[in-house]
C-alpha cells in the first residue's frame, strides 16, 4: 500500500496575478503537485474559495490560511491514507470541512490536495492520468471550444456577452481541430489588424478589441472563418458563453444590447441571433436562479446546445433540479464549483445518464496544471473549454491532450458532438 507520507502547501500565483494555493503530497519518493484555478463570473452557488479577505498586504487576495489548513488540519487527516483510494481522501476532505459549501476549509485548500492525490496516484500506478478516471478503453478526445472574443468580465470592452468561441465541428482528429482554430485564429487577428482594432487578448486568450455590440464580435468571427476557407455552420460552429447572472437586474437582461428587456424578447432575439450567425451552443443564456426562463428557451429553442454553468456549478442536487426542470441540455463541468474530483466524478456519471452533454472546463484565472485535459478524456466528454491558442496556461491544455492524443496512436478518436 502507498500511504500518503507528507502533503505541504504554498501560495503560488494565477494567470491573473492573483495568489492560488498548490498542493504537493509525497509517497513512496515521489509527489505531485496541482494548482487550484479562480473564477472572475462566478455562481453563487459554488463552494467557498477561501481568501485572506483581512491581510491588507495582499489586498485581501491571498490564500495563506487556507495554505496553513493544508499544513496543518487536513495532512494531519491524511497522513497514513492510502493515495490510490480517492474516494477515501475526498470523503475525509468533505467531513472535515463539514459543511455544505466547504466553507470551513475553504474549496481551493481541499481541491488542490484532491487533485495532487489524484496525479500522484497515477505517477506511482505509471498510469497516465487520463487513464484513470471513469473511461478504461475506447478513449476520445474532446472537441475545443476555443474561445476567440473575450467580453464581459473577462475583458474591459463593452461586450455584453463574456465569451465568442469557435468549435471545428468537422475536424476528424483532436490535431485537425487545433490546425482549424488556428488559421482562424490568425485570420481573425489580420482583419482586427486592417481595421485597426487591438489585438491584445482578454483573461482567455481571446482577443478584446474595443467594440461594443455582440453582432460587431459576430461579423468579425464569420468574416474570419470565411476568410480562413471554412463554412460557418458547417466546418465550424460559433459558440458563446453569455454568463447571463453579470447582465440580470429585476427580472430583465441586458444580454443584447445595454437595454435592460424581459425573457420572452431576450429569447426572441437570441433565435435571431441563433439564425442569422448559426450558432451551436450558449452557455448560461439566463441567470442562475431563472429556471422558469431556462426551460422556456429550451422549449423555443431547438437544436442548440444549451449549457449550464453559474445554474448547475457542478453541483449534483442542482443538476438533478436542472433534468426535473428541463432547463438544459448539457453541463459545464469545473472542478472548484463543487471542490473535490470524487464529487465531480460523480456529477459527470449523472449527466451523461440523463443524456447531457459534459464539457470540462477551465477558470478564467487558471495556471500551468493541465488535469483538465486528463479529466476530459478520461471521462469521455464532449468538449472542453480552455480558452484561446495564446497564453500559456490556455495553450498547456490544448498542448497536453496533442500528447495524449499521439500516446492513443491510430486509437484515438474524436468524440461526438451531435
Ligand atoms: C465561465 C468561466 C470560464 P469564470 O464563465 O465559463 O470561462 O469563467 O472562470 O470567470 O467563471
Ligand atoms: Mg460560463
Amino acid at each position: 500500500m502507498s500511504k500518503i507520507l507528507k502533503i505541504r502547501a504554498r501560495q503560488v500565483y494565477d494567470s491573473r496575478g492573483n495568489p492560488t494555493i498548490e498542493a504537493e503530497i509525497y509517497s513512496k519518493n515521489l509527489s505531485a503537485s496541482a494548482i487550484c484555478p479562480s473564477g472572475a463570473s462566478t455562481g453563487t452557488y459554488e463552494a467557498f474559495e477561501k481568501r485572506d479577505n483581512n491581510n491588507k498586504k495582499y489586498l485581501g487576495k491571498s490564500v495563506l490560511r487556507a495554505v496553513n489548513l493544508v499544513n496543518t488540519k487536513i495532512s494531519k487527516k491524511l497522513i497514513g491514507i492510502s493515495i490510490h483510494d480517492q474516494t477515501r481522501i475526498d470523503t475525509i476532505l468533505i467531513n472535515l470541512d463539514g459543511t455544505r459549501q466547504k466553507i470551513s476549509l475553504g474549496a481551493n485548500a481541499i481541491l488542490a490536495v484532491s487533485m495532487a492525490a489524484k496525479k500522484l496516484s497515477a505517477k506511482i500506478k505509471k498510469t497516465p492520468l487520463y487513464k484513470t478516471f471513469l473511461v478504461k478503453s475506447n478513449y476520445k478526445l474532446p472537441y475545443p471550444l476555443m474561445n476567440i472574443i473575450n467580453g464581459g468580465a473577462h475583458a474591459n470592452n463593452e461586450l455584453r456577452v463574456q465569451e465568442f468561441m469557435i468549435r471545428p465541428d468537422k475536424a476528424k482528429s483532436f490535431s485537425e481541430a487545433m490546425r482549424i482554430c488556428f488559421i482562424i485564429i490568425s485570420n481573425l487577428r489580420d482583419i482586427l489588424k486592417k481595421k485597426g482594432l487591438s489585438t491584445s487578448v482578454g483573461d482567455e486568450g481571446g482577443f478584446a478589441p474595443m467594440i461594443n455590440s455582440n453582432e460587431k464580435a459576430l461579423d468579425l468571427i464569420v468574416a474570419a472563418i470565411n476568410k480562413a476557407g471554412f463554412k460557418n455552420g458547417k466546418d465550424v460552429s460559433i459558440c458563446l458563453d453569455v454568463a447571463a447572472n453579470e447582465l440580470l437586474k429585476k427580472n430583465k437582461y441586458s444580454i443584447h444590447s445595454k437595454k435592460y428587456i424581459s425573457v420572452d424578447q431576450s429569447i426572441k432575439k437570441y433565435e435571431k441571433i441563433i439564425n442569422k450567425y448559426k450558432i451551436k451552443s450558449i452557455e448560461d443564456p439566463f441567470g442562475e436562479n431563472d429556471w422558469s426562463a431556462w426551460s422556456k428557451m429550451m422549449k423555443s429553442i431547438k437544436n442548440v446546445q444549451i449549457v449550464g454553468d453559474d445554474l448547475y456549478v457542478t453541483n449534483l442536487e442542482r443538476l438533478k433540479k436542472g433534468f426535473l426542470n428541463i432547463s438544459s441540455n448539457s453541463i459545464l463541468i469545473k472542478l472548484n464549483q463543487i471542490g473535490t474530483v470524487s464529487e465531480t466524478l460523480e456529477v459527470i456519471k449523472f449527466a451523461q445518464i440523463i443524456g447531457y452533454k459534459t464539457i470540462i472546463s477551465h477558470r478564467s484565472g487558471d495556471s500551468e496544471d493541465t488535469f483538465i485535459a486528463d479529466l476530459a478524456v478520461g471521462t469521455n466528454s464532449n468538449q472542453i473549454k480552455t480558452g484561446s491558442l495564446a497564453r500559456s496556461e490556455r495553450v498547456a491544455k490544448y498542448n497536453q491532450l496533442l500528447r495524449i492524443e499521439e500516446e492513443l496512436g491510430k486509437k484515438a478518436k474524436m468524440n461526438k458532438i451531435h
